[in-house]
């Protein structure tokens, strides 16, 4: 009962798992040699970080070795897909669960100050995450991504005073996965880190697309040496579009992709 996908292009199956469970599984996203030099930088990154669990944001700028994984063939096609080719890189943040620590915190991504959910229901696709593993989460307590596969399409939320619990429902599924996975998943699916037993810390890269007119959450503005130097096609994705459809109309630049 594995939500299994392939790298590249969405499949018909794919897609209509994508729907029933609000998340796919992309084994063998990366290979080793990009697995090494993602935690490479996301180490670097953190080198300072005494937190049990942390979040650096805009790291695909921070540290340019994460920029490749924006367009990345192995999700990057579903993306496009699920979006029909009119989005933008809202976010991108390395994530640390440091070594035999826990931060259990269930949630569905969105905005505290206008829940998704609040904009209609079921909580339309507004932060597709590809969230990629770049530590060995194959056993349990690995800071294993846990989801609750369908709960972006529940009326009702997860009751409140489960949410810092471990084990909160019987249809939870708690992700086993070696380092290199990407789950790409919706903004409503409820989830939570689950706690790191090893001695080792946990790292995760995510990379958050959303439609174009959506603001980014972890940056007011995008670093101007990021987008001198960095492809056209990761520029038009940061959204530095210089009349993105203001005041009322006009649409939005198309993004130069290559096909
Ligand atoms: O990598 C993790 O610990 C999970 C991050 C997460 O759930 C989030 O940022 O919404």
């Amino acid at each position: 009962m594995l939500p299994l996908a392939k790298p590249g292009s969405m499949t018909e199956d794919e897609r209509f798992m994508f729907e029933c469970f609000g998340y796919i599984i992309i084994e063998d996203a990366l290979s080793a040699a990009e697995i090494e030099a993602a935690l490479t930088a996301s180490k670097r990154l953190h080198a300072d970080t005494n937190d049990a669990w942390r979040q650096i944001g805009a790291c695909v700028e921070k540290e340019p070795e994460l920029a490749q994984f924006i367009d990345h063939p192995a999700v990057f096609p579903k993306v496009r897909q699920l979006y029909d080719d009119q989005f933008i890189l809202q976010s991108s943040w390395s994530t640390l669960q440091a070594a035999n620590s826990a931060s259990i915190g269930w949630h569905q991504d969105g905005s505290d100050v206008f829940e998704f959910r609040d904009v209609s229901y079921p909580p339309p696709l507004l932060q597709l995450r590809a969230s990629y593993s770049l530590t060995d989460q194959s056993r349990e307590f690995t800071g294993n991504m846990m989801m609750i596969p369908g709960s972006h399409r529940s009326p009702v939320r997860l009751p409140a005073d489960k949410r810092k619990q471990l084990t909160v429902s019987p249809i939870q599924h708690n992700i086993l996965c070696k380092a290199g996975t990407a789950l790409l998943f919706h903004n409503g699916v409820w989830h939570s880190p689950m706690p790191n037993h090893q001695d080792i810390d946990r790292h995760n890269i995510h990379y958050i697309y959303s439609p174009p007119w959506l603001r980014r959450s972890d940056r007011f503005a995008t670093d101007p040496e990021f987008l001198a130097q960095t492809t056209p096609l990761r520029r038009a994705l940061m959204g530095e579009y210089e009349r993105p459809a203001a005041p009322f109309g006009g649409g939005v630049p198309l993004i130069p992709f290559e096909d």
